[in-house]
C-alpha cells in the first residue's frame, strides 16, 4: 500500500483562495523538453493565429503534439494532485499559451463551463488548471494575476466580462476595456520556471502585459480531480467531449489511458454555460 502525505498548506489555500503553487515540479530535463515542444508548435503558427489570440498570446491545443502525453501523466504532477487529496484525477485538455515580447495583458476571465449544476456553488472543485510556466515570471514579463477567493465569491469582474473569451477581448479591439485593467485587490503570482500553479477553474485570473523582449510561455492542462464523484451530467459532458486522445500514437495513448474521463451511464451531458448564476454571491 502506498501512502500520500497531504500538503495541508496548499490544500487549504486551494479551497480558500482558489489556487496554490508547487515549487519546481518539473525537473530541468523535462523543462527543456517541454520548451522544445512548445517552441516547435509556436513556430508553426500563422501570423493570423497570433492576431486572433493577441490577449492570450496563443491558444494551441496540446493534442497537436503527442509529446504532451508525458506532461499530462508526469508523476510529480499526479503526486501534487494526490497530495491535495485527489488521487484519481482525470484529464481532458490543455493549451500552449505564449505571450510574445511586448504584448498586452490577458483579460480577466474564469474557465468553468458547468455553472448550471448546483455543485458549482460548493467548495468541491470540478476542474483544476495545472499551469507550468517555462520561464521565470514577474509583473514585468506578464505573470499570472488572480482575484483570490473569486471561485466562491462574486466579484464585479464577473459582470464586467460575463463570459470573457469573446473575439473582441481576444483581439484586444479595445485596450481600455475593464477586463485588461489592474485592480487594487488583484494578486500577482510570480513563479520560477518549472513551478506548477494549481487552481480552480472558477477562479478569476488573467496576466499582466509582457513588457520584456522575450516570449513568456505557460502550458495549461485541465484536470477533473473528483471525476468519479462528479454529478453524472458533468461526467457525461466530459466523456462526450474528450476523444482527441485517439489521434495520438499508441504509446502516448497508453500513458494517459487511466486519466481519460469515461462515463457509461444514461445522463444527458450538462449544457455548456460559462456565466455564473445568481447563486454565486
Ligand atoms: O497566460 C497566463 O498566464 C494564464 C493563462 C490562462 O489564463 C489560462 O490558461 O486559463
Amino acid at each position: 500500500m502506498t501512502t500520500t502525505t497531504i500538503a495541508l498548506d496548499q490544500q487549504a489555500q486551494l479551497i480558500r483562495d482558489g489556487y496554490c503553487v508547487f515549487a519546481q515540479a518539473l525537473d530541468a530535463e523535462m523543462l527543456a523538453r517541454v520548451r522544445a515542444a512548445s517552441d516547435g508548435l509556436l513556430d508553426a503558427q500563422s501570423a493570423e493565429h497570433f492576431e486572433e489570440q493577441k490577449s492570450t498570446g496563443s491558444m494551441i491545443s496540446v493534442y497537436d503534439d503527442p509529446f504532451f502525453a508525458e506532461l499530462v501523466a508526469y508523476p510529480a504532477a499526479l503526486a501534487a494532485l494526490a497530495s491535495l487529496g485527489y488521487p484519481k484525477p482525470r484529464w481532458s485538455s490543455g493549451f500552449v499559451i505564449s505571450k510574445s515580447g511586448h504584448s498586452p495583458p490577458l483579460f480577466w476571465h474564469q474557465d468553468w463551463w458547468g455553472w448550471n449544476d448546483p455543485i458549482s456553488y460548493t467548495n468541491i472543485p470540478q476542474q483544476l488548471f495545472l499551469m507550468y510556466y517555462l520561464v521565470d515570471t514577474s509583473i514585468e514579463n506578464g505573470c499570472l494575476r488572480v482575484i483570490a477567493g473569486s471561485h466562491r465569491k462574486r466579484h464585479r469582474m464577473h459582470d464586467a466580462a460575463p463570459t470573457a473569451h469573446t473575439d473582441e477581448l481576444r483581439r484586444v479591439t479595445d485596450p481600455s476595456h475593464p477586463a485588461y485593467q489592474s485592480m487594487p485587490e488583484d494578486q500577482a503570482v510570480p513563479v520560477k520556471a518549472g513551478d506548477l500553479v494549481i487552481g480552480d477553474s472558477r477562479l478569476l485570473h488573467g496576466a499582466y502585459a509582457n513588457q520584456s523582449d522575450q516570449r513568456r510561455t505557460v502550458i495549461t492542462l485541465w484536470y477533473h480531480p473528483t471525476f468519479d464523484m462528479s454529478p453524472p451530467r458533468i461526467q457525461a459532458h466530459l466523456s462526450h467531449k474528450q476523444s482527441r486522445v485517439a489521434e495520438w500514437p499508441t504509446k502516448a495513448q497508453e500513458l494517459v489511458q487511466r486519466l481519460v474521463p469515461t462515463y457509461e451511464g444514461n445522463a444527458e451531458p450538462l449544457e455548456w454555460n460559462r456565466a455564473p448564476g445568481h447563486e454565486l454571491t
